[in-house]
């Protein structure tokens, strides 16, 4: 049999197209936010090491740095998350300071 020129395959109609492209742009790359943690003179150093490790997965070594960096630089990025994640894990700071009567904070910024 003779080889024809191939046809061109088929596109999609451009609704599914579109469709599509935008659904593997949302998952390949969704949009990461920071957790900062902020300094304040009154929330005990062991608390916020504390709660590093628990609510941010820190090793005690890395738990202890990163609450030195903050006490002495103002602030420190606690870990970086889709936004869902990110604000619940501020939320739990926030929830946990609040029960010990703690003043510290915590916020939400894009990466
Ligand atoms: N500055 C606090 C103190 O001296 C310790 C501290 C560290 C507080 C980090 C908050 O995010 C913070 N007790």
């Amino acid at each position: 049999m003779a080889e024809g020129p191939k046809k061109p395959a088929p596109e999609l109609p451009l609704r599914e197209r579109d469709t599509t492209t935008q659904t593997r742009e949302r998952v390949a790359r969704p949009p990461k936010f920071k957790v900062v943690l902020y300094n304040d003179d009154y929330t005990p150093m062991e608390f916020v090491v504390g709660v590093l490790e628990r609510v941010f997965r820190k090793s005690p070594a890395e738990a202890t740095e990163l609450m030195l960096q903050i006490h002495r630089g103002g602030l420190g990025i606690a870990g970086v998350y889709v936004l869902e994640v990110a604000e619940t894990k501020a939320a739990t700071v926030h929830r946990l300071a609040e029960e010990r009567g703690y003043p510290l904070r915590a916020g939400v910024e894009k990466e």
